[in-house]
């Protein structure tokens, strides 16, 4: 059996037989097999390629002792280095492919999708219900032949007062009941403002539905906020009375609340003459829901309408109202403090 060197003692060794570097060659070979099958990551990998392939590496030291042989020798032990040499290369390649795809089949298994599972959900925002119920009345209205008209929240004392005939010591005027802002400006209190410069703009016949936030400095309470919603709408043609106003809000009122009773009531607006509240009857009790009336003449007057040609009516009603009534809301603040337990239902 012939002396076994290993890199360096094969280097400095001043007697080598080719024998010798044959059975070191053959050992290499099955040496770097059971290391390249061993290793088992990349690291481990390239320190086996350095310590084989290197520089100073074991088939260096194999092949700077090639030149101790015969020269008839020499190129039967390069030859074989060589086939030794891309044999390794492979191997280690194939290796590291292998430990890759098995990574990569191991991540896949922990990464298994259980389609099973019940989905988190994501909380998905949603109307409000006083814009559900502002879309639903607006909508009732243009299916009547309505167009929508809307207008700013900041409004001054003429359109708001003088122009809709509400005189200078009408009770509305009140600071108690008005947010008056800086010089003539306050937040408007209804929609009629609304009206007012529609009809500015446009000449009848008009038949327009205003929707919109008004304000008005009441405590809060159970039924009252000092923001709260309107609707309003206004007709204005030749030959126009009382009976299209009230068929008019008969067949709104019967396609929101349905077949219910209702009873209109002489009333009084310095808006309209004359003037009725509307009460629908629910679960016993007679519940107001609106106000209207036929446009008072000296407001078309205000607009350089004249009375003997052109008539018209008006109403109005609060969105909160009829929202509580449609979904037996029992407090108004419900629908202001963005409870999504509350919000939820709707
Ligand atoms: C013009 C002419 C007339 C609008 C009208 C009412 C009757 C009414 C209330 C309902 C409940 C206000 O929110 S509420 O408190 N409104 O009763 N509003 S007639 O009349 C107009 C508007 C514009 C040019």
């Amino acid at each position: 059996m012939p002396k076994v060197f290993y890199g360096y003692d094969l280097a400095v060794s001043s007697n080598v037989s080719f024998k010798q570097l044959k059975v070191e060659l053959e050992l290499l070979e099955v040496e770097a097999e059971k290391e390249i099958a061993a290793a088992n990551d990349s690291i481990a990998l390239e320190k086996i390629r350095i310590n084989l392939l290197g520089k100073k590496g074991r088939l260096s030291a194999i092949l700077g002792a090639m030149g101790k042989l015969s020269v008839s020798e020499r190129p039967l032990v390069g030859q074989r280095a060589n086939v030794l040499k891309t044999k390794v290369q492979s191997s280690i390649a194939e290796r590291l492919d292998s430990l890759k795809t098995k990574a990569i089949s191991e991540l896949i298994a922990r990464e298994v999708l259980d389609v099973t599972v019940p989905p988190v959900g994501v909380p998905l925002g949603k109307r409000h219900p006083l814009m559900k119920t502002t879309e639903e009345i607006v909508d009732l209205f243009c299916g009547l032949g309505y167009s929508v008209a809307e207008g700013p929240e900041v409004e001054n004392d003429h359109y708001n007062f003088s122009a809709l005939n509400i005189p200078e010591n009408h009770p509305a005027r009140d600071m108690q009941d008005t947010f008056y802002l800086h010089d003539d400006f306050l937040l408007r209190t209804h929609t009629s403002p609304v009206q007012i410069r529609h009809l500015e703009q446009n000449s009848p016949p008009v038949r327009i539905v205003a929707p919109g936030r008004v304000y008005r400095r009441d405590t809060v309470d159970s039924t009252h906020s000092p923001v709260f919603h309107q609707v309003e709408v206004l007709a204005i043609d030749e030959g126009l009375d009382f009976s299209h106003l009230r068929g008019t809000v008969m067949a709104f009122l019967k396609a929101f609340f349905g077949d219910l009773p209702v009873r209109f009531r002489a009333s009084y607006f310095p808006f309209t003459e004359p003037s009725a509240e509307v009460d629908v009857q629910w679960q016993g009790r007679w519940l107001e829901v609106m106000g209207c009336g036929m446009v008072d003449p000296a407001v078309l007057e205000g607009l350089k309408l004249d009375p003997d040609r052109w008539s018209g009516f008006a109403a109005g009603l609060g969105v909160e109202r009829f929202c509580m009534v449609r979904h037996e809301i029992d407090d108004i603040r419900r629908l202001y403090t963005s409870d999504l337990r509350f919000l939820d239902q709707f």
